[in-house]
């Protein structure tokens, strides 16, 4: 595996394999991976088949926090992602700085939006999503990937992504990820090394909810007020789970569904101590 840190260096990398008929998978990470990253690296090249050459990036993306949010914070460890993703089988590693990103600092022009970006996720962090697709956009850009692969745990994303590809008509084809998870059902994320042992512990709680709720929904109930009742009994339980949003929405639309299907998605973000989490299911999935 190459690491590279500029733009033309990636260009160039990305140019040569071309050349050699390689099909390219990008998969876009902030680092600190784990295993829901590095089973992308999977999808991403399951997909491409047997010429596959996976780009995966790996920046700290500034314009997607807010202010007070945990930029400064955000676990980097260069070398052992560089391992990981050497381990998995990545081809070339994308590691930029600020300043190769954004040159000439916050862009002028970005992608912004529409009121999809408003809900969910986005209801609580404004301008999350304009930064998402917008460093999304340069590195499908700077890539010219064939496919991409994003993960299902940050679903309001990769629907967003889907959108952005299908309306600006980027000619690159979304691979979603099913979410990865440790054995007793949290879901892997980043973040999760910022949770004390009380709230790690607690966090269980979030996946017992959404699994309550799919439960329910296998034996019949299709009414999202019954549904979304038997997730918050669970939740209401761990005192250390403060909730933020907990929604029942349609995958395509994400706007709250009068009636749940097996399509429907659940979905949640709730804080343990300063810790942010989120998590999602498919009601029949
Ligand atoms: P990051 O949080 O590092 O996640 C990178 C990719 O890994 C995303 O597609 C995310 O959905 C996926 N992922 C994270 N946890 C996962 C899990 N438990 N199972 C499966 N996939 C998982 O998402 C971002 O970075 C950024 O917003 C980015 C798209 C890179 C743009 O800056």
């Amino acid at each position: 595996m190459r690491t590279v840190t500029t733009r033309s260096e990636l260009r160039a990398a990305v140019a040569a394999a071309r050349g050699r008929g390689a099909r390219i998978g990008l998969v876009p990470t902030m680092g600190y991976l784990h295993q829901g990253h590095l089973s992308l690296v999977d999808a991403a090249r399951a997909a491409a088949g047997p010429q596959a050459f996976i780009v995966m990036s790996l920046f700290v993306n500034p314009l997607q926090f807010g202010a007070g949010e945990d930029l400064e914070r955000y676990p980097r460890d260069l070398p052992r992602d560089a391992a990981l993703a050497a381990g998995r089988g990545v081809d070339l590693l994308f590691a930029p700085t600020v300043d190769q990103m954004y040159p000439a600092g916050e862009p002028q022009v970005q992608v912004v939006p529409g009121d999809m970006a408003d809900r969910l996720c986005g209801a609580f962090r404004p301008g999350h999503f304009r930064g998402v697709l917008t460093v999304v956009a340069k590195l499908f850009n700077l890539v010219g990937p064939d496919l991409a692969a994003f993960g299902r745990k940050d679903f309001q994303q990769a629907v967003l992504v889907r959108r952005m590809v299908r309306e600006l008509d980027f000619p690159v084809e979304i691979v979603m990820g099913p979410t990865a998870r440790e054995a007793d059902g949290l879901a892997l994320s980043s973040r999760n090394i910022y949770l004390a042992p009380a709230d790690r512990e607690a966090a269980l709680a979030l996946f017992r909810a959404l699994s309550a709720a799919r439960d329910v929904f296998a034996l019949g109930q299709t009414d999202p007020g019954h549904l979304l009742t038997a997730a918050r009994d669970v939740l209401d339980a761990e005192p250390r789970v403060k909730l933020q949003y907990l929604e029942l929405v349609d995958p395509e639309s994400l706007d709250p569904v009068q009636t749940a299907d097996a399509r429907s998605v659940m979905a949640l973000a709730a804080y343990l101590g300063p810790t942010r989490l989120i998590d999602n299911v498919v009601l029949g999935g």
